[in-house]
């Protein structure tokens, strides 16, 4: 049977929020914090859940590649993934288990977009922290495979529109290998919206007296790209996306969402929007685009 992909969401990673939900294998405790985020997810989760997805891609922006776009091919990888700036919030003990084959099949698919792609085979490669919090988020009993595609620089060493075309070409790729895996896939985009964030931090990281978006400015274009998600207009987000990203600094500039949009074919259905909030001033959403409850 044909494989398909049954969800995409808009995951969004600040370390943050694991660090307010104390799972495990996060060695720092908090007391709470930021819960219009980790709520929203709790929320996803649940709609995640009840699809059945035997397979959950990410797309991260702190797996930065500068030649292609790379895919993890080991089975298994097993480590401490430590924020690099905020290592008193996250050093989360993970072990994740990878779809190889899928990972292979969308290497061999971007290479006919006419793009580079490669396969990491290092063991010991560390899995960034944005690929392992979108991952936790979304399925923190981890028992479900997982491939994880790097983000190319391109959007950064060429131009915002290199960069986007680049990513739809990514999409299409991811697509028909999942197409051709016969396997119900999920993909998250792993971004945050507006990303201008302060420069220092509150004594007690999750005291949310603290919290709030950098600026009025970054909030409004959030709110835009939110309101044209919520309609079903996915063609027009994509169209305004690189002045949003010059404008509010934006995370998605490094692909993650228009690849996911590409990938699902630029939906023309509502997405649901389980929640916003602010991360240390940047901007957040739990987007899902569920084809199966537009039908
Ligand atoms: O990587 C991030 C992020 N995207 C947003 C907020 C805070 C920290 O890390
Ligand atoms: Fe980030």
């Amino acid at each position: 049977m044909k494989g398909k992909i049954v969800a995409g969401v808009l995951a969004p990673h600040p370390p943050h929020l694991v660090y307010g939900e104390n799972p495990p294998q996060n060695e720092p405790k908090s007391e709470c914090g930021w819960e219009n985020l980790r709520w929203a997810y709790e929320r996803c989760r649940k709609n995640i859940k009840k699809l059945k997805p035997d397979v959950l891609l990410v797309h991260s922006p702190h797996w930065m590649t500068v030649v292609g776009h790379h895919v993890l091919g080991v089975e298994k990888f097993k480590g401490l993934s430590v924020d690099p700036i905020f290592p008193h919030l996250f050093r989360y003990a993970y072990d994740l288990t990878v779809d190889v084959n899928l990972s292979l099949k969308i290497a061999e698919e971007i290479t006919k977009e006419g793009l580079l792609s490669k396969v990491m085979k290092n063991p010991d490669f560390r899995i960034d922290y944005g690929t392992i919090i979108s991952l936790h988020l979304i399925n923190p009993d981890w028992d479900i495979p997982i491939v994880s595609i790097s983000s190319n620089n391109s959007p950064y060493y060429f131009s915002n529109e290199v960069g986007q075309e680049q990513m739809m070409k990514l999409g299409q790729a991811t697509k028909r290998a999942i197409e051709a895996s016969g396997k119900r896939a999920v993909l998250l985009a792993s971004n945050s919206l507006s990303h201008r964030h302060f420069t220092w931090e509150a004594d007690i990281p999750e005291d949310m007296s603290k919290e709030h978006i950098y600026n009025h400015g970054q909030y409004l274009w959030d709110m835009k790209m939110l309101d044209l998600m919520k309609a079903g207009k996915a063609k027009e987000l994509l169209a305004v996306m690189p002045e949003f990203f010059d404008m509010a600094l934006a995370e998605i500039k490094a692909g993650a969402l228009t690849w996911m949009l590409s990938a699902m074919d630029v939906p023309d259905y509502p997405a649901i929007v389980h929640g916003y909030g602010s991360v240390i001033g940047t901007g957040n959403a739990v987007v899902e685009w569920n084809p199966e409850a537009n039908q």
